[in-house]
């Protein structure tokens, strides 16, 4: 019943905006933006997922069952009251308490609440079952943007702000609104493959804000110092439209969602290309290093990723071969490269080659000089990044002279 009267309320909001919008608009014409709002829009945006579908069939179903009630109960109500009007000399009856009466109106309604609740109910779990998901996505919300990290799946490691296009804020500023997408625009929109399930963790960093892509049906609180999340599968790609649904400070409509949904392959392409910029704005790997600082940028590579199975002190464990004393570690460089490029005994020894080519230098130079192992050899980026492209330095490369760029030679 509730949810009913928030959707009449909400269409009645679209025509009184839609008065307002036109009243105010003629020098800015607006036309309706694909995947955000339409002009004079009555009603819930065209779904593009199957829970927003539920959504509006549970809205058509509630709205009609609760019309039929009162129309019923109304028109029972004033025909009584004018068929047995006092001036055409209608007595009342005097009855009490019919036990009939009582009961039929206690069950009829709990009967018809029972039967908007199950479908109502069966999508609600439906909203709320985030597992299998094939992509995973932190979304941030600060005063005043949003901050996505992909934390699972295919884009992993990719992370960006996402803020109010500046030429939009211009013109806010300006008072001159423009565009059918005005307040909209993004720098950087969320981009997710179409046909995944993609699970968005929300959580904040100073006031509460929300989560809302009406495309979508999904809305949810972004929390500080709580983590929430919630789900969507896109059906159709293109270009679907949001805001911050939690008033959250001045600039609170100046905070849009903009959900960019392309074709696995075109998604690939854009995972691909933001790995390049991530690359090529963290390290060049055309830098040669000092043995000083490989070492010292190696302890903590190794830290990060490597110590959890081979210990702090290279010494492994079971079936977690040692470092301090291998002969792999020891001897030449292009073994051990292969070795962390490729990883071992089908993934029992993981492949690093997400990690950067500075990354991979450092920490490969670090095991063949830390603990025991005192080869002096050392390995530069560059050796990593032509190591990628199939050519691995040859020979045994002890003097730390090897380090300069791969000599062309395939091992
Ligand atoms: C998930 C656990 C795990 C992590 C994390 C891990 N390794 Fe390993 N590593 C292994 C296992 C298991 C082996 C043995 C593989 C085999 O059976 O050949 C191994 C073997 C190796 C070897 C070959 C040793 C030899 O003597 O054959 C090297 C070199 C190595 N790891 C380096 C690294 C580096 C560098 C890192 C961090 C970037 C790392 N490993 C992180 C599990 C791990
Ligand atoms: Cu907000």
């Amino acid at each position: 019943m509730k949810s009913t009267l928030i959707g009449r309320a909400a269409a009645l909001r679209h025509v009184g905006v839609g008065l307002a919008g036109w009243a105010a608009s003629a020098a800015w014409a607006v036309n309706d933006l694909p995947g955000g709002p339409a002009v004079n829009q009555l009603g819930f945006a065209p779904p593009v997922t199957r829970i927003a579908e539920e959504q509006h069939w549970l809205l058509w179903m509630l709205l009609i069952i609760c019309t039929v009630i009162f129309v019923a109960v109304f028109g029972v109500m004033f025909y009584s009251i004018w068929k047995h009007r006092k001036s055409l000399g209608a007595k009342p009856a005097s009855f009490h308490e019919s036990v009939t009466v009582e009961i039929a109106w206690t069950v009829v309604p709990f009967v018809i609440v029972i039967l908007m609740a199950l479908p109502a109910t069966k999508v609600l779990v439906a909203q709320k079952d985030t597992t299998n998901a094939d992509l995973t996505i932190k979304a941030t919300g600060y005063q005043w943007k949003w901050g996505y990290d992909y934390l699972n799946g295919e884009g992993e490691g990719i992370g960006f702000l996402s803020t109010l296009d500046a030429s939009q804020r211009a013109l806010s500023s300006a008072g001159t609104p423009e565009g059918d997408n005005y307040l909209l625009k993004v720098d950087h929109p969320l981009v997710v493959p179409v046909g995944k399930k993609v699970r968005i963790i929300t959580t904040a960093n100073d006031v509460i804000h929300s989560w809302m892509v009406p495309a979508f049906g999904v809305k949810q609180d972004a929390i500080p110092g709580f983590v929430r999340d919630t789900w969507f599968k896109a059906e159709q790609t293109g270009d679907f439209y949001g805001q911050c649904a939690e008033l959250c400070g001045k600039e609170h409509a100046y905070m849009p969602i903009h959900v960019k949904v392309l074709s696995q392959a075109d998604y690939s392409a854009w995972v691909a290309d933001e790995k390049k910029k991530m690359a090529a704005a963290a390290d060049d790997p055309n830098k040669v290093w000092t043995m000083a600082d490989l070492m010292a940028r190696g302890e903590k590579v190794y830290a990060a990723n490597c110590a959890a199975c081979h210990q702090a002190n290279g010494k492994g464990g079971g079936a977690i071969k040692a470092l301090d004393g291998s002969p792999i570690v020891q001897g030449p460089v292009a073994e051990q490269m292969h070795v962390v490029l490729e990883g071992r005994n089908n993934g029992a020894m993981p492949s690093w080659k997400q990690l950067s080519d500075t990354e991979l230098a450092a920490v490969v130079t670090f095991t063949k000089n830390h603990w025991s192992n005192k080869t002096g050899q050392l390995v530069q980026p560059s050796e990593f990044k032509a190591a990628r492209e199939g050519k691995f330095p040859a020979g045994e490369g002890k003097s730390a002279a090897a380090g300069q760029a791969a000599t062309g030679a395939a091992s």
